[in-house]
């Protein structure tokens, strides 16, 4: 039985979830109500995916969990769509163009929209990742590349001037890129400095940590595991109680272009 049951048998996480999705807006999605779902091309992968146009997303995000052997051989993305892999635990084989690249946890690659994106798991255990792909938009003179990086080697900078938020920018700020993916890392304590209400969306992965969001004025406890939308002009901020860890999530955000 893949679900928990109390001593009658009776399914314990039946009767009420965290789970919140207000579609166009924002949605909370935690673990415990995911499913797997069976791609074309993701071979011996348990896809679970997130953030859709059906939720109001400009994007697509996953959760892939790479069996051993298992991947995407046959290429994910390209034809204008760019896309990027974090190796959340686990390792990884990348191939983007002619060049292959190994990624072990925290190690990520980004794969330009002219590109397809393959990987592979050829290690004996399997490899949490997490996906995202979005029609690149495309700006006179600018054109993005490939770019493969590893979060357990970077600094984190202060965050708005504030000692206690860390931010990583996986990816370079130059206007070659229309977006880009970040860390943010809060502890005890820390919060944003205010409420955001920005037209550009994000989907966060948290990573470790517990707080209290703020997603459009409702406070909603959050922890590690929690998958969130937030879409345009979503009120939002949150800060961090981080008993055992501080606060720190994953996030794309569209960048560096003006609107359509
Ligand atoms: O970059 C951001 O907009 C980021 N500070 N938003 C967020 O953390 N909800
Ligand atoms: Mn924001």
């Amino acid at each position: 039985m893949s679900y928990r049951t109390n001593e009658l048998g009776y399914p314990t996480d039946l009767l009420s979830s965290r789970a919140v999705v207000e579609r166009g807006n924002f949605a909370l999605i935690p673990p415990k109500g995911l499913v797997k779902n069976v791609l074309p091309h993701f071979d011996n992968c348990e896809m679970t995916i997130l953030s859709t146009p059906k939720l109001g997303a400009g994007f697509v995000d996953y959760l892939c969990r790479v069996l051993p052997n298992g991947g995407n051989t046959h290429g994910f993305g390209g034809n204008g769509i760019q896309t990027f892999i974090y190796c959340l635990e686990g390792e990884l084989t990348v191939t983007i163009g002619e060049e292959t690249h190994e990624l072990t946890t925290g190690g990520y690659a980004y794969c330009p929209p002219t590109e397809t994106l393959k990987f592979k798991n050829n290690s004996d255990k399997a490899t949490e990742t997490f996906l995202y792909k979005k029609r690149y938009q495309e700006a006179e003179g600018f054109a993005p590349y490939k770019v493969i990086g590893n979060t357990n080697d970077m600094e984190d900078q202060n965050y708005e001037g504030m000692t206690d938020v860390g931010l990583k920018d996986l990816l370079p700020t130059d206007l070659n890129f229309d977006m880009n993916f970040h860390i943010l890392t809060f502890h005890t304590g820390a919060s944003h400095g205010y409420i955001e209400t920005h037209y550009q969306e994000h989907g966060a992965l948290l990573l470790s940590g517990e707080g209290m969001y703020n997603l459009d004025n409702h406070w909603i406890p959050v922890k590690e595991g929690d998958y969130i939308f937030m879409g345009a002009y979503n009120l939002q901020a949150c800060y961090s109680v981080g008993r055992n860890a501080p606060l720190s999530y994953l996030y794309s955000k569209d960048c560096n272009r003006d609107v359509d």
